[in-house]
C-alpha cells in the first residue's frame, strides 16, 4: 500500500525512517489525536532505546523564541550535538484556536527551512489526548526520537503553567528574556527561573541588557542551586549575534549531564511523572463517567438532604471503583 494511503503506525514507522516526508507528520498526527491510534503509535515509539536531545526554549510572547529557533536550526544543521545534521521544531500551542496568528508568524519566520529536507518544523496542539500536552508532548519526541531524529527543539508559545511544564520536561530548558526594568523578576513570578539550565538575554542590541543580567545573577545567588547554576547568554536573534555561545553553552550543559549521570536520571524521572500524568488522566476519565451514571444523581439527593456527607459520599464511590479494597 502506499504510504500516503496506511494509517497504520508500523508501516508509517518504516516509512518515515527512510525519509518519507507524508509519514511522519501523519504519526504525529494520531499522537495529537489520542485514542487508539495514540496507542498504536506509542507501542512502537516507546520501545525505540534512542532518544533524541530535547532542547526546550520558553519565555513571554514577543521575547524572539521562535526567531531564536529559527537561529539554532541552522547550528544544528552545521555543528550538530551528536555530529549530526538534522534537527526538527515542535511548536507547541496548546490553545490553538486562539493563537494562530502566533503560529502562523513563528511559520514565517523559519520558513527558509521548509524545503530542507533535514529540517522538521511542527506545530502541537492536543486534540483528545487523554492527559493533554504533558502525555501529547513527550509521545511526539518518542515519535521523533523513533525515526532517527537526534535534537528536538521545543518552543513554546506563552507562559501558562502547562507551557512551563512542557518546557521543564525537556533535557535542557532556556529562559529567554528581554532587556528592560522587570522582565527578569517577570520571569521569576511566572516560574520560569526555577526550570532554567540557562538564560538568554534576546534583543540585546536595545539598553538595559546589563541591569537584566545583574537581576538575573541577583536571583541566582538567592536561588538554591545545585552544581550546575544556570549560565546567561545575550543575543541578538534578528541578527544572530551570540547564537554561536548559545549552541555551544547548550553543548555544555549537555555534555555536564552526561558526565554526572544526570541525564539518564533526570529522563527516568521524568518518565515516571508522565506515567503519573496517564494513571491520572485515566482515572479521571473513569470518574467523570462514573459520575455522569445515574445513581450517582441519588447520592447528590442524598448529599443536599443532609442525609449523607461528601466525604462518607466519597468513600463509597471509590469502593464502588475498587471493589477490591
Ligand atoms: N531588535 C530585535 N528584535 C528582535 C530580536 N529577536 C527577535 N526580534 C523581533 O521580535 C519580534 C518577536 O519575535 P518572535 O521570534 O516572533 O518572538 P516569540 O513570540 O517569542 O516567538 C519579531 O518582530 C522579531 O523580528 C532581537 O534580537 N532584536
Ligand atoms: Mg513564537
Amino acid at each position: 500500500m502506499a504510504v500516503s494511503r496506511t494509517s497504520d503506525p508500523a508501516s508509517l514507522f518504516a516509512a518515515a525512517r527512510t525519509g518519507d516526508r507524508v509519514a511522519l507528520p501523519r504519526l504525529l498526527s494520531l499522537v495529537e489525536r489520542g485514542g487508539d491510534g495514540a496507542r498504536a503509535v506509542a507501542e512502537i515509539a516507546y520501545r525505540s532505546p534512542q532518544q533524541a536531545y530535547t532542547v526546550g526554549i520558553t519565555g513571554a510572547p514577543g521575547a524572539g523564541k521562535s526567531t531564536l529557533t529559527d537561529q539554532l536550526i541552522n547550528r544544528a544543521r552545521s555543528r550538530g550535538l551528536d555530529g549530526s545534521d538534522q534537527v526538527a521544531v515542535l511548536a507547541i500551542d496548546p490553545s490553538s484556536p486562539f493563537s494562530g496568528g502566533a503560529i502562523l508568524g513563528d511559520r514565517v519566520r523559519m520558513q527558509n527551512h521548509a524545503l530542507d529536507e533535514k529540517v522538521f518544523i511542527r506545530s502541537m496542539a492536543t486534540r483528545g489526548h487523554l492527559g493533554g500536552l504533558a502525555v501529547a508532548v513527550p509521545d511526539a519526541v518518542r515519535v521523533l526520537s523513533a525515526v532517527g531524529v537526534p535534537v528536538v527543539l521545543l518552543e513554546t508559545v506563552g507562559v501558562g503553567q502547562q507551557e512551563v511544564a512542557v518546557a521543564a520536561a525537556t533535557d535542557t530548558t532556556i529562559v529567554v528574556v528581554n532587556p528592560g526594568w522587570g522582565d527578569a523578576i517577570q520571569a521569576n513570578k511566572a516560574g520560569l527561573l526555577e526550570i532554567a539550565d540557562l538564560f538568554v538575554i534576546n534583543k540585546a542590541d536595545r539598553p538595559g541588557a546589563r541591569e537584566t543580567r545583574r537581576d538575573l545573577e541577583l536571583m541566582l545567588d538567592l536561588t538554591q542551586l545545585g552544581d550546575w547554576r544556570p549560565p546567561i547568554v545575550d543575543t541578538v536573534a534578528s541578527s544572530g549575534d551570540g547564537v554561536d555561545e548559545l549552541w555551544t553553552v547548550i553543548g555544555d550543559h549537555r555534555a555536564h549531564l552526561v558526565a554526572n549521570g544526570d541525564l539518564v536520571r533526570f529522563r527516568r524521572e521524568r518518565l515516571a511523572r508522565e506515567f503519573h500524568q496517564i494513571l491520572l488522566a485515566r482515572v479521571e476519565h473513569q470518574l467523570d463517567t462514573l459520575l455522569a451514571a445515574d445513581r450517582f444523581a441519588g447520592v447528590v439527593a442524598d448529599m443536599s438532604a443532609g442525609a449523607l456527607d461528601p466525604y462518607e459520599a466519597a468513600d463509597r464511590l471509590l469502593t464502588g471503583l475498587l471493589p477490591d479494597s
